[in-house]
């Protein structure tokens, strides 16, 4: 079987001949086996000529990224093994799913993971049919891709998911290519500062390696179409150190990567040594590759007269029209031929003996490592007993409380009890601080490997706050970091959270997809706290002003999304314990950071937390019998709607209010959408058929509406929330620009009531005075009316 290469003068280097020709050849068997799954069903080894009935009736995948993918992982396969290096493989043009699939099928892991795709004709033939097939499996690198922690589908996250595995993984080494066209993205073009926050000692490694093979879908890439010497400045700019593999000639190419295989490992262990027993704690330049090579390599060279390989034409399948054309069908069949099927699998079907050799066994094989299956290693968080940080409350809504300092508290002892098993880290773009959850970095500091200062405060190497103004980074470190069995958190601004409402989409596909996958182990949940809200912005104004993330996260499936507005600080805690606990959602935590009253104690909280919604039995007088039930979402909606009450209970003693506060937004939907969802009887115990609802809510209105539209009475419940008003104003001037204010719900409330219809007139003018007198006050005092800010529940509990 040995071929030509031992004879190639030209392909020198440290590959003997004969690890040269396995290499080649398992190469091909990968190439190969990637080309029959873009295109057969039968005929899998070409035992006969091929005819059009064998190819697949439609030909869907992606070939030009495929064999460079290829050439990468048998080229780390030997590393592996001559090294034993524990390697993961992300690759962010994971279109280029044929390839790992391949590979993983290659070395064994695919057959033991899913073993009806056995090592034989029948195993290749179904591995070719799967592909791209109704209820067979995606085109792309998947969930269902063993070894992969990365989707690939939508560009530009591959750098940040391979440093955020490697944080805290000293033994890890995660090898991430990067399309030329996917380095075009924002979040990618940032990602490459990951090296500022990369420690050599506690850390692992992370290898960059730029595919650069010229080409997106139908266009250049910019990076390919600039001198070569201006690329590696770009990369040695951003601090790395770069080596470049060019060409084309597969065995020649073969010889110079493991040479500049053989540097980069040498150089990253060097850099590890260095830091790990010589001490060193300078940032080092971490060696990356640029790999130019052509798009679509091996492909077919010309197609109808039009040259294919090397170009963007190579993208997705070459040869596409084989029913119209005849002669295609016979490329294909020459192309699949040029990788000598017969040199590479025995009479069987199966990888011959010696070329299975290539791949190392076990767990070191890229499509078993642990890491890339998170929930393997997961280790529980160890959470300290929240209720230690309980706000004691006296005399309900009296005093005042920056809620989200109270969860740094929680936070912070997290951090502490967790630092033996080095698993908890704090994401956020410069935010930590700003949302007072700062506590958390005492202690430990937060993470810097770049310049320092003295004027800099808590910056640290080993620093476990991870702050980077890019809520891409914040977002693709998380996910990579809890993708890999760890477990994290995100505090960020509300309006600014949307940046990455595209992302977030991935990892909860990721998360619905995984939860069906018998061998993927659910990983710890993704949680945010947004704080810096939408009601409270008196600085930054309208642009600070959307909390319309909590929309966006509500059309995910219902299995895989949580939502929870606590309205003070005890709520708070028992929701961040909670979270912090869960397994394999996405939790969104909404909290307020400025100054609140408190309303619930430790004991309450956690009831009330536990319903998800219910009854404040201390702020109602409906004795069973309400007239109007004030429903409420969100801290400030809360302040608002109590001092509603307040101000009818003032006018109208004899109306019975019922108070219900809802803190898990879940809650509200039908049991039927979604398992929080309060049973219907019980929903109309709380709100009461035939009772007008005011519900005052944090977010947009509408949301209320579609989270009840099934419920009783829902022609009944009137929504106030924000509807986009907004500018640089005081805090109750922006409940008033939007209707939420607490005169604004009592009005609702007498217009609701029918009993209350003769009020109505009456009502409305003083309306109108309160507001003319808040408009006249604001304007010539900058600050709300005295009533309004130092306004107190006058409960006596
Ligand atoms: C964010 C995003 N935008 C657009 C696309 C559509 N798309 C799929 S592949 C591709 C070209 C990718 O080029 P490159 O990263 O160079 O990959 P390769 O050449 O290795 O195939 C594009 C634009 C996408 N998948 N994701
Ligand atoms: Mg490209």
């Amino acid at each position: 079987m040995i071929d030509a290469a031992t004879n190639d003068s030209a392909a020198q280097g440290p590959l003997s001949a004969e690890m040269l020709t396995r290499i080649d050849a398992y190469w091909r068997a990968a190439n190969y086996l990637s080309v029959g799954q873009i295109y057969l069903k039968d005929n899998a080894l070409l035992e006969r000529p091929l005819v059009l009935d064998d190819v697949k009736p439609r030909l869907l995948g992606h070939w030009g990224t495929t064999p460079g993918l290829n050439f990468l992982y048998v080229h780390w396969n030997r590393l592996i093994k001559e090294r034993g290096l524990n390697m993961m493989y992300i690759i962010g043009p994971g279109h280029g799913g044929p390839g790992i699939v391949a590979n993983t099928y290659l070395e064994g892991s695919y057959s033991e993971i899913y073993p009806h795709i056995g090592q034989d004709k029948d195993g290749i033939k179904r591995l070719f049919r799967q592909f791209s097939w109704p209820y067979g499996i995606p085109s792309h690198v998947a969930p269902e891709t063993p070894g992969s922690i990365h989707e690939g589908g939508e560009l530009g996250y591959s750098l940040v998911h391979a440093y955020g595995a490697a944080f805290d993984n000293p033994n890890l080494i995660v090898a991430c290519v990067v399309g030329d066209g996917e380095a075009e993205t924002g979040p990618l073009a940032t990602s490459w500062h990951s090296n500022k926050f990369l420690n050599p000692a506690t850390d692992g490694a992370v290898l960059p390696i730029l595919h650069l093979n010229g080409y997106k879908i139908a266009n250049p890439t910019i990076l390919a179409r600039i001198p070569h010497t201006e690329l590696e400045e770009l990369m040695r700019g951003y601090g790395y150190e770069p080596y470049t593999l060019e060409g084309h000639d597969p065995l020649v190419l073969h010889q110079q990567a493991a040479a500049i295989f053989d540097k980069i490992f040498d150089r990253i262990a060097e850099i590890q040594k260095a830091a790990r027993e010589g001490g060193v704690t300078v940032r080092p330049a971490w060696p990356m590759l640029i790999m130019r090579t052509p798009k679509g390599w091996t492909g077919p060279k010309f197609v109808d007269g039009k040259p294919v390989e090397g170009t963007w034409r190579a993208h997705q399948v070459p040869l596409s029209e084989l029913r119209e054309k005849p002669e295609h069908v016979h490329q294909l069949e020459e192309w699949m031929r040029s990788y000598k099927p017969e040199e590479l699998f025995d009479e069987k079907g199966a990888l011959r003996a010696d070329l299975r050799e290539i791949a190392p066994k076990g767990r070191l094989r890229m499509g078993m490592n642990a890491h890339a299956n998170g929930g393997l290693l997961l280790k529980p968080l160890k959470v300290p007993n929240f209720r230690e940080f309980e706000v004691k409350i006296g005399v309900r809504g009296q005093e005042d409380v920056e809620s989200t300092r109270i969860l740094g508290h929680l936070l912070h002892a997290v951090m502490q009890a967790n630092l033996d098993q080095k698993n908890f880290r704090v994401f956020g773009p410069d935010e930590t601080a700003s949302n007072r959850i700062g506590d958390v970095i005492t202690g430990t500091g937060k993470d810097w490997m770049a310049e320092t200062l003295p004027v800099d405060e808590n910056l640290s190497p080993t620093g476990r706050v991870v702050e980077v103004l890019s809520e891409h980074m914040c977002e693709g470190w998380l996910e990579g970091y809890l993708l890999t069995g760890r477990h994290g958190f995100f505090s960020c601004y509300e309006a600014f959270i949307h940046i990455i409402d595209s992302m977030v989409n991935q990892h909860a596909k990721w998360l619905k997809t995984t939860r069906e996958i018998p061998w993927r182990k659910p990983i710890a949940s993704l949680n945010y706290l947004l704080s810096s809200l939408v009601w409270r912005q008196d600085h930054n104004g309208f642009s600070h002003q959307d909390p319309g993330f909590i929309d966006h996260l509500l059309n995910k499936k219902a299995d895989v999304v949580r939502i929870y507005l606590p309205p003070d600080a005890n709520t708070l805690l028992s929701v961040g314990d909670h979270c912090l606990r869960s397994r394999h959602y996405v939790n969104l935590i909404v909290a307020g950071k400025q100054p609140a009253p408190q309303w619930l104690r430790m004991d309450e909280a956690i009831a009330h937390c536990t319903a998800g919604l219910s009854a404040w039995n201390w702020a109602s007088n409906d004795e069973g019998k309400p007239d109007v039930v004030m429903a409420c979402c969100g801290d400030v909606p809360t302040l608002e709607a109590l001092a509603a009450v307040c101000l009818l209970r003032e006018r109208i003693p004899d109306l019975r209010i019922r108070v219900v506060n809802v803190v898990d937004l879940m809650s509200l939907q039908p049991q039927s959408e979604h398992p929080h969802g309060l049973a219907d009887e019980d929903y109309d115990i709380l709100f009461p058929p035939g009772t007008p609802t005011i519900f005052a809510f944090h977010g947009y209105p509408w949301l209320i509406h579609r989270l009840t539209y099934r419920r009783h009475n829902h022609d009944n419940l009137h929504v106030r929330g924000y509807k986009e008003e907004g500018t640089t104003t005081t805090p109750f001037d922006m409940c008033v620009l939007n209707n939420i204010d607490r005169f604004q719900l009592a009005l609702d409330v007498i217009k609701r009531v029918p009993r209350l219809a003769d009020k109505v007139d009456a009502a409305g003018q003083w309306y109108s005075e309160q507001i003319q007198r808040h408009k006249l006050y604001v304007a010539e005092n900058g600050e709300d009316l005295p009533e309004i800010r130092n306004w107190r529940w006058p409960g006596k509990e």
